[in-house]
């Protein structure tokens, strides 16, 4: 797999699938989730509220339609909420690792990833890009490429240097 690092926004990515930072609810938000809800128009959360009746829990992922974006499918995960006490790492870990099994499930071979939980939900940046890169970089899958789009300069430096240890 390659792995690439990007600064921009996800929604105008073209690649099979992009990554969505959402909430348990599923029913859309801010940061990210609001991007892509609002460039990818009403049939992704119509989906969502098809196939996640009772929403997703923390660590999970699960795939809708991408609606108008250029991408074929979003792939939510649900990120833990460090401002809500979730800190246990292996639950953000297992966003991206469930991830990339619903890549694989679709046939992904290209997938746009963002800087899970550390936006609204607050994790602490070096940390969140570091288990990013890690947890994509030792996890087995058939995508051919795995790229990290990240929204400001900051959370990219961050990024580089998480891929550069
Ligand atoms: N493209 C790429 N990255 C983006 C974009 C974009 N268009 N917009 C924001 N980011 P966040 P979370 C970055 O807050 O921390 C929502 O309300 C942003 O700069 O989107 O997991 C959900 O519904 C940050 O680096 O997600 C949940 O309630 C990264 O995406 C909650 O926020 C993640 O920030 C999830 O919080």
């Amino acid at each position: 797999m390659r792995l690439t690092l990007i600064q921009g926004d996800i929604t105008t990515q073209e690649v099979d699938a992009i990554v969505n930072a959402a909430n348990s609810r599923m029913r859309g938000g801010g940061g990210v989730d609001g991007a892509i809800h609002a460039a990818g128009g009403r049939a992704i959360l119509d989906d969502c509220v098809q196939r996640f009746p009772h929403g997703l829990p923390t660590g999970q992922a699960g795939w809708t339609t991408a609606g108008e974006l250029p991408a074929d499918w979003v792939i939510h995960v649900v990120g833990p909420n460090w401002n809500a006490g979730q800190r246990d790492p292996s639950l953000l870990a297992a966003c991206y690792r469930n991830a990339l099994a619903v890549a694989d499930e679709l046939s992904a071979q290209t997938m746009a990833i963002p800087a899970v939980s550390a936006g609204i939900y607050g994790w602490p940046l070096e940390d969140a890009a570091r288990i990013a890169v890690e947890t994509v970089r030792s996890t087995p899958s058939k995508v051919e490429e795995a790229r990290f789009v990240l929204f400001s300069k900051e959370i990219h430096a961050a990024f580089e240097a998480a891929a550069a240890e």
